[in-house]
């Protein structure tokens, strides 16, 4: 049931890829939180929508792309960012696809969720899940997953730190923080939370979209983005936090609502949420 949807994720995946290289134009029209959409970002979503709605075991389909949910009777929820970081496609660098399969009718709890995977369209193609306390990695090989790496953990000694926003939109309590851990770690930021939340996953550190004066909740969709990004680190053996609280504890009141994130190893985590 789970794997029929990480199935048509992985099936989806080739397709999603072919299509890029000429849907990267914008559709000059603007998602719910008021991002420009290129014709790819609406290209995925209704791709996502029609094939994951096909499957029996869902019953509600939520993107970062339209203002309100899809039904089709009973079964689990999934909540899909179909292109995250897609401004990253005019600059020919990383983007992603993220999804949260929820156990309850959204907006709800993270704590809901009962797995969450991604796809990684980097230099290959890799899809990320995690399920059943479990997290693990596959080569998405003409749609078809092939193991890379099982049981991932988060890596014990911290390497990098990437953080979003501009430094003078941050605030004195984060500044605090980015300078204190500066030196210790070499600095990765890729503009598409997968891809720096991939890297984090393979060598360890933090990442952070922090809170910002122009915007006290961040940048980030806590259902889209937030809870099974989440979801993913902590069954990793690392902690996400929004400043308080892990991300999971989150019960956002609206689909499109958005939250400060941290993610990383737990030793980082704490430090920042103890400042
Ligand atoms: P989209 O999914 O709308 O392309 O947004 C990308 C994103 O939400 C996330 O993937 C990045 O971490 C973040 O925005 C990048 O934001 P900046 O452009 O402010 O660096």
């Amino acid at each position: 049931m789970i794997e029929d949807i990480f199935n048509i994720i992985a099936k989806s995946a080739p397709s999603i890829r072919h299509e890029l290289s000429t849907r990267r134009g914008s559709s000059n029209t603007q998602n719910p939180t008021g991002d420009s959409q290129l014709a790819a970002d609406i290209w995925a979503d209704n791709l996502f929508a029609e094939k994951i709605l096909e499957l029996d075991s869902v019953g509600l389909y939520a993107s970062e792309e339209r203002e309100n949910v899809l039904t089709s009777g009973d079964g689990f929820s999934v909540a899909i960012d179909p292109l995250d970081g897609s401004s990253n496609l005019l600059s020919n660098n990383m983007i992603g696809t993220i999804v949260g399969v929820y156990d309850s009718i959204l907006p709800t709890s993270g704590r809901n969720l009962i797995a969450a995977a991604y796809v990684l369209y980097g230099p290959i193609t890799t899809m990320v899940t995690a399920y059943s306390g479990s997290v693990n990695e596959y080569v998405v090989d003409q749609g078809n997953l092939r193991p890379l790496r099982k049981g991932i953990t988060l890596p014990k000694k911290p390497q990098l730190y990437g953080f979003g926003g501009t430094e003078n939109d941050w605030t004195p309590k984060f500044k605090k923080y980015a300078e204190s851990i500066r030196n210790e770690f070499k600095p990765r930021y890729g503009g598409s939370l997968i891809s720096d939340v991939n890297q984090i996953l393979t060598y360890g550190g933090i990442f952070a979209y922090p809170a910002l004066i122009s915007s006290p909740t961040g940048k980030l969709r806590t259902l889209f983005e937030a809870h099974p990004v989440a979801y993913i680190i902590e069954t990793a053996g690392g902690l996400s936090s929004n400043g308080d609280v892990s991300l999971l504890d989150l019960s956002p009141e609206n689909l499109h609502d958005r939250t400060p994130l941290y993610v990383g190893n737990k030793t980082l985590i704490e430090e920042l949420s103890n400042l």
